[in-house]
């Protein structure tokens, strides 16, 4: 992508997320439904809903040629990676966003031909907005983001974990590895919004975020602001990602990337679920 379009792309998706985040904090408290989609814990409701329809208009209106891949179905059906594609999850952390009225985020990633060319997190209740151009660095808010620390040992790292991958029934990964890991670690944290855990990351607040079940759009912006401070994103068996399908990613600073997968990722099945 040319870099001036880029950057006329690049202000109007920051005007578009600003607005879209300030709806959501207007509504914050209001009454609202809420449904399940794959399971019991799998939330939605309706401002997940109408903040995606809200893009998908100003897209549709504004940039005809772009396609939309978002978490609600109100984009296109994507299945191939060429031309421009907006990656879309308009809540990441919709548990968080019902319980706790905080702690989520709109991510969105830009990508044309495969390559990420935009990312935008944006902490909707802390109206912090986390972006990235490729090649131009990662920004929080008006800040430059510097490159990762790549020094820091594996036992003074935090990394963001779920407990669900220590558990022997997990169907993805094998528990005792992961067991090794965290007792290893410094420590571990669970934000519960991959989006916000890639930002942190990319902050150099979280050394690392590895998880066995994300989709596009959970790290489609993720993945660019930490590429964008030197970090590593991959799949969690080192494979690159592949933008169209359920995976494994695990991001990190690059010290510590390859050791936290050989030494403790087993994977049972394949990386892509
Ligand atoms: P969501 O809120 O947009 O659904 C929670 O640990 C994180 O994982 C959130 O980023 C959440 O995104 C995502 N997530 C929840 N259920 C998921 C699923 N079934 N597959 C992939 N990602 C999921
Ligand atoms: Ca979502």
């Amino acid at each position: 992508m040319e870099k001036q379009y880029r950057d006329e792309v690049f202000e109007q998706a920051k005007a578009w997320i600003l607005e879209a985040g300030e709806r959501i904090r207007e509504q914050i408290d209001a009454p609202r439904s809420i449904e399940t989609k794959s399971n019991p814990n799998d939330l939605v409701t309706e401002m997940d809903q109408n903040t995606e329809r809200f893009f998908a208009e100003k897209i549709k209106a504004e940039y005809p040629e772009h396609f939309l891949f978002g978490e609600e179905g109100f984009g296109d059906e994507i299945e191939a990676v060429d031309g421009t594609i907006w990656i879309v999850d308009p809540i990441d952390g919709t548990m968080n966003f019902v319980h706790q009225k905080r702690n989520f985020a709109i991510s969105i990633g830009i990508y044309h031909d495969g390559i990420g060319e935009i990312g935008f997190i944006y902490n909707v209740m802390e109206d912090i907005l986390y972006s990235a151009k490729k090649g131009e660095g990662a920004f929080k808010n008006a800040e430059r983001l510097s490159d990762l620390n790549d020094t820091r040992p594996l036992k003074e790292s935090i990394l963001a974990l779920n407990t669900t991958w220590m558990l022997p029934e997990n169907p993805h990964v094998d528990h005792k590895g992961i067991e090794s890991l965290v007792k290893k670690l410094r420590s571990t944290r669970s934000y519960g919004s991959a989006a916000l855990e890639f930002a942190f990351v990319a902050e150099g607040i979280l050394d690392g975020y590895l998880t066995m079940t994300l989709m596009p759009w959970d790290y489609a912006a993720g993945a660019i602001l930490v590429q964008e401070v030197g970090g590593v994103v991959t799949k969690a068996d080192q494979e690159p990602l592949d933008l169209l399908h359920k995976t494994t990613v695990l991001a990190s600073r690059s010290n510590i990337h390859k050791e936290i997968s050989d030494d403790y990722v087993t994977l049972k099945g394949k990386s892509d679920l």
